[in-house]
């Protein structure tokens, strides 16, 4: 109940603030985009961790409103980014999206009125959902995701591979992208079955015309053994670590 009371109306007061963590290519290592992670200073306790306060923003509610926030300033963030590099490949955004977004009917509406009022292209703009959040719900799930990559938006799968039934949702779950969970990562180089579960799920996905990010990549072996088998984007404090929204448009390539 103190959190939740303390985290209502903490982004009108700047206490929330959004750092981006870049995302890379494999193939020729070029930035391609970046995640938005949401950051909570509590004047009096610091620093909360974002899977304390997010849950309590779902359980409250509050992320009702938290979530159109963050997508705001996601958008917004990702347009000056195109400004700062005219002429450069765009670089997207990566948004995550909490279960009770998903559920609320209400997220198309939301997600279609940012692009217009920010003018992001819509395909720079992509949608992190977890596994947990599709599982038992793929009927309303799909037709949702249906709607959104309707009008240009990907969606990506966070998380992946963690939930058993992973592989069998790219069938049912209309998705552009997978994200495999950093646990993986973390062991392909010492344990040879979660090298051989990544490889699959990297094939998979591809025959499926579905593109593949690496999460959790801290060492040059992960990064040189996930591109050899073919792992199309990475991310990961090895190649980069989330900064704050203004030092990641200083620092831009
Ligand atoms: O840096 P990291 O500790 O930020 O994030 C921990 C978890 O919090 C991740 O699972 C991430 O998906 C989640 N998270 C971070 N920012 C957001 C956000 O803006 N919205 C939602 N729903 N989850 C977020
Ligand atoms: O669940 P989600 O993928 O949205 O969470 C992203 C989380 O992973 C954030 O908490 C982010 O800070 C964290 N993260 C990003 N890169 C790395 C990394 O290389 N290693 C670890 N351990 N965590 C990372
Ligand atoms: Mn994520
Ligand atoms: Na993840």
């Amino acid at each position: 109940v103190h959190l939740e009371h303390a985290l209502r109306g903490a982004w009108d007061r700047g206490e929330l603030s959004l750092v981006y963590q870049p995302v890379f290519r494999l193939g020729d290592g070029a930035m391609v985009g970046a995640e938005a992670l949401l950051r909570w200073k509590h004047p009096e306790q610091g620093l909360i961790a974002p899977s304390v306060f997010i849950d309590v923003a779902e359980q409250s509610g509050q992320i009702e409103t938290l979530g159109p926030q963050v997508l705001r300033a996601a958008c917004e963030d990702a347009v000056a980014w195109q400004r700062a590099r005219p002429g450069a490949d765009p670089l997207f955004v990566s948004v995550n999206v909490s279960p009770r977004q998903l559920r609320n009917g209400d997220l198309p509406n939301v997600v279609a009125a940012c692009l217009r009022e920010t003018e992001l292209p819509p395909w720079l703009l992509h949608l992190e959902l977890t596994e947990t959040a599709v599982i038992g719900d793929e009927v309303h799930a799909s037709a949702l995701l249906s709607r959104l990559r309707a009008s240009g938006v990907k969606v990506w799968l966070d998380d992946f591979g963690t939930g058993f039934s992973g592989l069998s949702h790219l069938r049912r779950v209309p998705v552009d992208g997978v994200k495999i969970d950093r646990s993986f990562v973390a062991d392909v180089l010492r344990d040879p079955d979660d090298l051989a579960l990544t490889t699959a799920i990297i094939a998979m996905a591809h025959s499926l015309g579905v593109t593949v990010v690496a999460e959790g990549v801290e060492k040059e072996g992960q990064y040189a053994v996930l591109r050899e088998r073919g792992c199309d984007l990475a991310q990961g404090y090895w190649l980069g670590h989330p900064v704050p929204a203004a030092e990641f448009l200083a620092q831009l390539p």
